[in-house]
């Protein structure tokens, strides 16, 4: 008998999949692959169900010979072992990025003369009404919460891009590239404070509140479903700081980085060109403490962030910190640094990671921008920070833009640096 392999990557089962294997089934004996949840993330389909239950959930449907897992989305794990008469899936994997995959599924059928079946991909209302109740599932504050500390587990490295706005975090949700046959994609947000403030055309003093700073939230939660790392500043007194745990771990915000700096802070890229005061250890480590003793669920992390290397007090004095602080109860440390080669983020990360292999590094790679998430990762460092590269594409762009109508008393010059405005009509569908 054949054997016709499709894999999948859901939590809930609608009249879609049980259609692939319906026709699947006319070719032989159907094997399902689930992936893994590593695979999953780099999918943009995150688990909500353990790999163990989606197992059991695919075992139990009609028709299903056997459940495999497929570990890569490229199914190169899968095919080569198993060799497949068939590979069953939904013919919307004709189109980019998911035409990615099947490219690569042809290459390996091809050593061995097994087939592609397109099956044609049904959006029926009940499959919609499906898929829509899983992307609720995944913005709803538990769910996004709990995603960045589950992600540290299982990413070589948290890439991590900020966001805004609702635009800026739809183009952080959706971004797929493919690179060197496999697809890539951000996994988490990042609200700037630098670009929270620029964005309102205020400077970057603290003095955008918190509740504006929580309306851009909710305007990125309210499209999205990644999870979402805040640039807390100061963390403000820790009177303060607390209030402000307590609500963005209500949001299902899943993360506060605060930095160890008291009084007008100013943006760390200025370095030591601006007077700035960084916090004594035992005062930062009382905010932190504070903030660890309010929270109400084990998901929700503060972040203590070291500016010594910002303001030239050295190495020692950032380690010496950073002990302090996860003794304080910091869920993970960011080592900032404005240099504009990584070496001396690396030196920390190094003589951090001989003493603690555990808790997470952060680093924010905008002044070192050579450096590679692999260099990054090989030095201990579990979430990488593209901190305001969005704000600064949009900037020039849009500056040009007004230099050229003014330059030319009309709009048409600048249009070809411009979407078409049919297109900007449909973009929110097109990139939703
Ligand atoms: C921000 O993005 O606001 C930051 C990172 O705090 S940095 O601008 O590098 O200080
Ligand atoms: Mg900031």
């Amino acid at each position: 008998m054949s054997i016709v392999y499709t894999c999948f990557c859901t939590d809930v089962i609608h009249d879609g999949h049980m259609r692939i294997i319906y026709e699947a089934k006319k070719y032989g004996e159907v094997i399902i692959g689930a992936l893994s949840d590593a695979a999953l993330i780099r999918y943009n389909r995150f688990p909500t169900l353990s790999l163990e239950e989606r197992i059991r959930l695919y075992e139990s449907l009609d028709g299903v010979s056997r459940v495999i897992v497929q570990n890569s989305m490229m199914y190169e794990d899968v095919i080569p072992v198993l060799k497949p008469d068939y590979v069953v899936h939904g013919d919307d994997w004709l189109r980019k990025p998911k035409s990615y995959i099947r490219n690569r599924v042809m290459d390996l059928l091809g050593y061995y003369d097994g087939k592609i079946i397109d099956v044609p991909y049904t959006f029926t209302e009940n499959a919609r009404k499906t898929d829509e109740r899983l992307k609720e599932k995944l913005s709803m504050p538990e769910y996004r919460r709990a995603r960045l500390r589950k992600l540290i587990g299982l990413c070589p490295i948290v890439k991590t891009m900020e966001a805004h706005s609702g635009l800026t975090g739809l183009i952080a949700e959706k971004t797929v590239v493919e690179n060197k046959g496999k697809l890539d994609q951000f996994d988490a947000m990042w609200v700037s404070s630098l670009c929270d403030s620029t964005d309102r055309g205020k400077p970057n003093i603290e003095l955008v509140d918190m509740s504006s700073r929580l309306r851009t939230i909710n305007d990125i939660m309210d499209v999205t479903t990644k999870p979402i790392i805040l640039d807390g500043d100061s963390g403000g007194l820790t009177e303060h700081f607390v209030y402000k745990v307590r609500t963005l771990e209500r949001m299902g915000v899943s993360a506060i980085i605060i930095e160890d700096k008291t009084g007008l802070k100013k943006n760390s890229l200025f370095g030591t060109e601006v007077e700035q005061t960084q916090d004594s250890v035992e005062n930062f480590c009382a905010k932190i403490a504070a903030g660890k003793r309010i929270q109400l669920t084990d998901d929700f992390m503060i972040i203590a962030r070291i500016e010594s290397l910002i303001l030239g007090r050295g190495i020692d004095d950032a380690l010496q910190r950073a002990k302090a602080y996860v003794q304080a109860g910091a869920d993970g440390i960011m080592i900032h640094s404005c240099k504009s080669t990584p070496d001396e983020v690396f030196e920390f990360c190094d003589k951090f990671r001989a003493e603690d292999k555990v808790t997470p590094l952060v680093a924010i790679p905008t002044s070192f921008s050579t450096v590679t998430e692999e260099e990054l990762a090989e030095h201990g460092v579990s979430i990488v920070i593209y901190a305001n590269q969005l704000m600064r594409a949009a900037f020039p762009a849009m500056k040009r833009t007004a230099e050229m109508i003014l330059e030319n008393h009309r709009a048409f010059e600048a249009d070809k640096m411009l979407m078409p405005f049919k297109d900007i009509i449909s973009l929110i569908n097109e990139i939703d």
